[in-house]
């Protein structure tokens, strides 16, 4: 079809489209950016230390979840990093100090732990959790340190200033670099809170004066909400989703002059901070935010997003305390299938403008390591945040072959607060410890507007896009 009758058929197809459509147009000629293949990284918490628990990572159930999410980073850190002594000469004291004992498994870290310890590992887990919590609330921390200051001022009443800590770094890259073992080493700091408070925008601009040259990226976090007063409506709230979008545009605002060329990351970031929202940052819910995060992060510039966490004793992590993924699992797994890490331009016009900001759409060119992949395909993913289903108009629908990922809550009495997920209409879980499911497209009919439900999202492969950005 010549272009002209193509845009034809689109506005005439517009004109006649009901009020609950949403037109989207993509820009497929160029890409906006190529983010980190490890675009989507996750993190431990430094609370695990604390637990019973650590050989927890060494299960095989966990393991295999790791891997589904790879290519990625593991962060190691949180606020009570800054309270963790490291003592190199005396590995055993620390967890000697603090009773681990029989649980401990004699053996290399490449052994797995056997499924009976692990039964009992997550007992203990689900015992101290909730005293990890009350420690988070109360910024009441027991000495366990290790000397990188965070939130020192806040919670150790130790002022650090960001010229000093940028000093520090470069010292320690210098230090790094006079052993061969770590000369491959990267920095990356200085992992503030987010930008808003004069304190944390001071430190920053001081921090990359001194210490810029050094880094291997800018590192940040952020939360959208405080977990102990988040409610369901914040996480379903599109000023909330957007006020990410401000926090963004002002660490490059602040980068861009001092280091321009340096690559910034979401060092650490959930959905609520203080071990996530109960029942909020643990449920099918979650993942609005965690999806708009990930579009509007890749959209923005940021390189890598690194999700607190992957596992541990808050709310906020992807797989449980007994070690079974909840619904951000299964969205992160999907994510890493299918989203390539080329980033597209695209907006959605709504017909109904009353509803701006209801339906968030992102694109990237498919995974290329995707066994979906046709050269040219592109993935789109959505969120409806309304209570009504959305049509989207992928310029004028003309793209067959498009493959629906659908999430919808896996427990339909529970809705929105489910902690499992499914895909198309089909619950997702494990098939076993070593395994994990299949994850199958759903093929669309050609021709047909997308219906994607009231509140719930998904991804979409229109393998016949033909993106010159991803040829
Ligand atoms: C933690 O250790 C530091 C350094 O040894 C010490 O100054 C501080 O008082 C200790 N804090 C607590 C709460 O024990
Ligand atoms: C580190 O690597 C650089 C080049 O990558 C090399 O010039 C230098 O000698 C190396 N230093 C050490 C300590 O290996
Ligand atoms: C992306 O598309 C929007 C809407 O068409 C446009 O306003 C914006 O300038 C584009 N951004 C870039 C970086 O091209
Ligand atoms: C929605 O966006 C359109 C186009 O950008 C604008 O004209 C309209 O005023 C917006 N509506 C609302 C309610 O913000
Ligand atoms: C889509 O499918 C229809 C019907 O099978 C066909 O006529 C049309 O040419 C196809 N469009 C594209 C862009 O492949
Ligand atoms: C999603 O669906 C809900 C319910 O249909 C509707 O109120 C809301 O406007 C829709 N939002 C979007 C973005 O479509």
């Amino acid at each position: 079809m010549p272009f002209l009758e193509l845009l034809t058929a689109c506005l005439l197809g517009w004109a006649a489209a009901s009020p609950r459509s949403v037109r989207v147009q993509p820009k497929f000629t160029r890409s906006l950016r190529t983010v980190s293949p490890r675009f989507l990284s996750v993190a431990l918490d430094a609370s695990l230390l604390r637990t019973d628990s650590l050989d927890l990572l060494r299960s095989q159930k966990l393991i295999t979840l790791a891997k589904g999410l790879s290519p990625g980073y593991l962060r190691f850190g949180g606020t009570g990093a800054d309270f963790v002594l490291f003592e190199p000469s005396d590995q055993l004291s620390l967890p000697q100090e603090h009773g681990w004992e029989s649980s401990r498994i004699e053996g290399t870290c490449l052994n797995t732990i056997p499924d009976d310890v692990e039964k009992y590992l997550t007992h203990l887990l689900a015992l101290q959790a909730p005293v990890i919590l009350k420690e988070q609330f109360q910024q009441d921390f027991k000495n366990i340190t290790i000397s990188e200051p965070n939130s020192f001022r806040k919670k150790a009443h130790i002022k650090i200033h960001g010229s000093q800590l940028g000093q520090d770094f470069e010292h320690l890259y210098n230090l790094l670099h006079t052993f061969k073992s770590f000369n491959h080493s990267g920095l990356y700091g200085p992992d503030i809170g987010q930008p808003g408070r004069q304190a944390i925008v001071t430190l920053l601009k001081g921090f990359l004066k001194t210490g810029g040259n050094v880094l291997s990226a800018i590192t940040w976090h952020h939360y959208y909400l405080n977990g102990r007063t988040a409610s369901l409506k914040d996480f379903l709230n599109p000023q909330v989703l957007d006020s990410l979008i401000l926090k963004i545009n002002q660490i490059f605002e602040i980068a861009s002059k001092i280091a321009p060329e340096k690559k910034v990351w979401l060092g650490e970031t959930s959905s609520a901070f203080g071990g996530g929202a109960p029942d909020l940052s643990d449920t099918y819910v979650a993942g609005f935010m965690w999806l708009d995060k990930l579009g509007l992060s890749a959209k923005l510039g940021i390189d890598v997003v690194i999700r607190q966490a992957l596992f541990g004793a808050g709310f906020y992590q992807l797989v449980d305390r007994t070690l079974d993924p909840l619904p951000d699992y299964w969205l992160s797994l999907i994510y890493k299938r299918l989203v390539g890490t080329r980033v597209l331009n695209v907006s959605a016009v709504h017909k109904d403008t009353a509803d701006n900001g209801t339906l968030r759409v992102y694109m990237h060119c498919t995974n290329p390591n995707s066994y979906i992949y046709r050269k040219g395909s592109v993935t789109m993913f959505a969120l409806n945040l309304s209570d009504q289903d959305k049509h989207i108009l992928l310029c004028c629908s003309l793209f067959n072959k498009t493959i629906q990922y659908l999430l919808q809550p896996g427990d339909s009495r529970k809705g929105l607060y489910s902690q499992s997920v499914q895909l198309n209409g089909k619950l997702l879980k494990m098939v076993d410890r070593k395994t994990l499911p299949i994850i199958t497209g759903k093929v669309l009919q050609p021709g047909k507007p997308i219906v994607l439900p009231a509140l719930s999202y998904a991804f979409y492969v229109v393998q016949d896009a033909k993106a010159p950005a991803c040829q």
